[in-house]
């Protein structure tokens, strides 16, 4: 791990693995940007260098994605934090091909942060009424069934253009929350989310992820 490189702290199943996932198919984990878990739960970090550490000292909102960098300034939100991690090696192209595909990313992000993510967000409170609860699954629903007839009509695998974006993995992971709430996936959102499941990349992604946790 080499001290003068930025640190990504991230869980391995909330919107923080998004930014790993993209971290690991760029190529640059341990060259370009370090990793570390959290939990989120207490606040502590638990992998790295600052293994420990109070993570509300590292990210004053406390929540993942937080990039920090070497000068101790933090970079937050997943619309920020994807695309640093994007440009952190462009050949890979995960923040589109051209202009107007990053613009169509800039959209794509803008959009699962401030309408899936903030939708559901919620839905992890236990101690949410069933009242509410089915409150707000009734918006997520509609919300979800929009991303599925309009978005993803036809079946589509990605957002932007043919190829794997920073959105499409941010996309994943919040999808990936809907087993786990117990929200159904209509056809073309849960073909969507199997497609991007079962890339090699997410794949090893989710068990590099996983070897951290274990070696913690
Ligand atoms: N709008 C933020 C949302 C970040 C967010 O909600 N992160 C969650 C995990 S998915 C979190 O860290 N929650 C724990 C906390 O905020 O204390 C973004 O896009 O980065």
């Amino acid at each position: 791990m080499t001290a003068t490189l930025p640190t990504l702290y991230y869980t391995p199943s909330s919107c923080g693995a998004a930014n790993y996932i993209a971290a690991h198919r760029a190529g640059v984990i341990g060259t370009k940007i370090n990793t570390a878990e959290v939990n989120i739960g207490t606040h502590v970090v638990l992998t790295g260098p600052k293994k420990g550490s109070d993570f509300y000292k590292i990210s004053a909102s406390g929540s993942v994605p937080c990039i920090e960098f070497p000068d101790q300034t933090a970079l937050s939100q997943n619309v920020a934090t994807l695309q640093y991690i994007a440009d952190l090696n462009p050949d890979a192209k995960l923040a589109g091909s051209t202009a107007m595909e990053r613009y169509q990313v800039q959209s794509y992000l803008g959009y699962v942060a401030s309408e899936l993510h903030a939708a559901c967000g919620s839905l992890f409170n236990p101690t949410l009424s069933t009242e509410v609860r089915n409150f707000v699954v009734e918006k997520y629903a509609a919300k979800l069934k929009f991303l599925n007839d309009s978005i993803l009509k036809g079946g589509k695998k990605h957002l932007v253009g043919d190829h794997f974006t920073v959105a499409d993995s941010y996309l994943y992971i919040v999808l990936s929350w809907t087993f786990y709430l117990k929200v159904d996936l209509p056809e073309n959102a849960l073909a969507f989310f199997e497609h991007i499941k079962n890339l090699d990349f997410v794949k090893e992604a989710h068990a590099a992820m996983k070897l951290a946790s274990e070696q913690a």
